[in-house]
């Protein structure tokens, strides 16, 4: 077979191979899928300092890259298995199998992971095995089938005409001879002859010639008998249209079988659970006060007030969204508590609700960096639910853990300082999105998300810092993550035209649960201007500002700072945003014509 030919029953044969995955873990779950796997894999060993470059190169992309990239990697090593499988078909079958054992091994490793999460990647891999020794056979054994069939097509010939043309005795016997020794030249020829009649009557082999061949023959009778033929070289030829026809239905089965797993994925129960719980979500029995009218803007190009959900940032390590059901959904509560509990999803929303205006803020935003977002969240006081639990004096961390393992260790006495951290099961009016940790996410203002904003939170343990640590900690990020006073100009953009004159800009500044009591803008590093502050419902939430500024032709910097209520201004110190919040001075270019 020539090596592309190879290379292609191997990529089919990998196609079909995640295909397959694919459509068993949309039966099982999304997260077995063996791409998924190995990438969540990869997720949790990648060095901190790598994943943050890819943070900051790829931004939200940097999921899909990933995921882009273990294929692609998957596909190289699939056409070189088909190369392999080339000079000895086991070393095809084994390098699947290989691939399945670490699909499987990585599947069973994910925190969620159960029993049957091997399923996808063993079933894919033995679906791949399949494929490329049904396609190897398919493009190199033609030549065999045809000789086979032809030969078959010749003595069927010679013994009708024997039947067909009655004779004397010694004739007919004689042709029947004849016929009988050209059948099991053919057979010896062809390897396949030993249980034929002309084998078991001793007749020397090559006493007839063999019938008009047929145009693969001679082709066949090279490759079959030549010397040293091994066992794995028999009488093959190599057929392009059959490989290509087969290659075209791997490909076919590999995209429908893919194509149904994103479909099963798709509609997944979870959906279906949101808008089971959309009915049953009870309302606020502290319902907040409206969001003040003046605490929107409402210029064009400024963040809005209240971030909707679907632009909500999204930061997490689950490559595909952990899918819980909120009827099997539990929320254990142990370790230094002296009434450990575990709340159903209905015993939550039985808990009085209330209503929180809460800016999330994520350490690893840059300074003017897109990763915060402001949202009115329902949910159960978080800090009831431990003093039910009796939480032990001894204990300064809460440890949550998510459905998907991940871990955040959250200082206690945040939580408990009378601060709105909640249990919330709602965000701005809706249940929880999916990806923002449907059916329960914690959320604790003040604190940068790595510390306090569980998603698919399932557990939370009372322990200390001096025993546990969350699952940023010994990636390089700091224990405690207190939000930084910032601020960011959203308009104009860095690097924009603006027409010389009068020109508004505007952004927003967070302090969250201090509260933002000023900010300032300078223009070419002069003096510092107030600007005007938009209201704001509370101290946990971001605050707008925009000031009109007069720009001379030509090209200018602006700069912003906040001042919290506490009476400190932001730090002009540029940080990087490892190992606790990026800090410095947001400055943007524009110029002025
Ligand atoms: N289960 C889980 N929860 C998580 C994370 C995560 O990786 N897994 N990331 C945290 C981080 S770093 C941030 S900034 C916030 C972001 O919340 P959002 O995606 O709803 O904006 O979620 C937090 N909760
Ligand atoms: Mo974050």
């Amino acid at each position: 077979m020539p090596a592309w030919a190879a290379a292609l029953t191997g990529l089919v044969a990998g196609a079909v191979a995640l295909g397959v995955a694919q459509i068993v873990a949309g039966l099982i779950d999304p997260g077995a899928a063996p791409v998924v796997a190995v990438g969540g894999t990869m997720v949790d060993a990648t060095p901190a300092g790598l994943k943050e470059w890819a943070i900051r190169t790829f931004g939200s992309n940097d999921k899909p890259v990933l995921l882009g990239g273990i294929v692609v990697v998957l596909a190289l090593v699939a056409a070189g298995l088909g190369l392999l499988a080339r000079r000895r078909r086991a070393y095809g079958t084994l390098g699947l199998a290989v691939f399945g054992l670490v699909g499987a091994a990585a599947a069973l490793s994910r925190p969620d992971a159960g029993v049957a999460h091997v399923l996808p990647s063993l079933v894919g891999a033995a679906a791949g095995a399949w494929t490329l020794s049904r396609l190897t056979r398919r493009a190199m054994s033609s030549g065999e089938e045809d000789y086979v069939a032809a030969s078959r097509a010749a003595d069927h010939a010679a013994a009708g005409r024997v039947l067909a043309v009655p004779a004397p005795a010694e004739r007919t016997t004689a042709a029947r001879a004849r016929a009988e020794r050209a059948g099991a030249e053919r057979a010896r020829v062809a390897g396949v002859g030993e249980e034929s009649g002309a084998a078991e009557s001793g007749l020397a082999a090559p006493a007839a010639p063999p019938p008009s061949p047929s145009p693969v023959m001679p082709a066949v009778m090279r490759a079959g008998a030549g010397p040293g033929a091994g066992p794995d070289s028999g009488p093959y030829v190599f057929d392009r249209r059959r490989l290509l026809t087969g290659a075209a239905a791997g490909v076919a089965v590999a995209g429908v079988a893919g194509f149904g797993g994103w479909l099963l994925k798709g509609s997944k129960d979870a959906e279906l659970a949101r808008r089971g719980v959309a009915r049953m979500l009870p309302r606020a029995g502290r319902p907040a006060a409206p969001i003040p009218a003046g605490a929107d803007l409402r210029i064009p190009g400024l963040s809005p007030f209240v971030t909707p959900n679907a632009e909500f940032y999204r930061v997490d390590t689950a490559l595909v969204v952990p899918s819980v059901d909120p009827a099997r959904w539990t929320l254990k509560i142990h370790g230094l508590v002296d009434r450990p509990v575990e709340l159903t999803f209905a015993d939550l929303l039985k808990r009085p609700l209330m209503e929180a205006d809460v800016t999330l803020t994520c350490v690893s935003n840059e300074v003017g960096g897109p990763y915060i977002g402001n949202a009115r969240w329902l949910g159960a006081r978080l800090a009831d639910v431990l003093r039910e639990a009796g939480i032990r004096r001894e204990a300064d961390m809460l440890l949550s853990v998510s459905q998907d393992g991940w871990t955040c260790g959250t200082p206690v006495d945040v939580v408990m300082d009378g601060r709105d951290a909640l249990l919330a099961v709602a965000m701005n009016g809706e249940v929880l999105p999916e990806a923002h940790g449907f059916p329960v996410r914690q959320v604790v203002p003040g604190l940068y998300g790595y510390v306090s904003a569980t998603k698919w939170v399932t557990e939370i343990r009372a322990t200390r810092f001096d025993r546990d640590e969350g699952y940023w900690t010994p990636r390089g990020w700091a224990p405690r993550g207190p939000i930084k006073t910032q601020s960011r100009i959203d308009l104009p953009h860095d690097g924009d035209e603006v027409t010389a004159g009068r020109t508004t800009a505007a952004g927003v500044a967070w302090a969250q649960h201090r509260g933002v009591d000023a900010v300032e803008v300078r223009v070419d590093g002069g003096a510092w201007r107030q600007a005007r502050l938009a209201d704001t419902p509370g101290l946990d939430t971001w605050r707008q500002w925009s000031l009109d500024l007069d720009l001379t032709p030509g090209r200018h910097t602006i700069s912003v700072r906040a001042t919290d209520a506490t009476g400190y201004t932001q730090t002009s110190d540029e940080a990087p945003p490892a190992p606790d919040g990026a800090t410095g001075f947001h400055t943007i270019a524009v110029t002025a014509r």
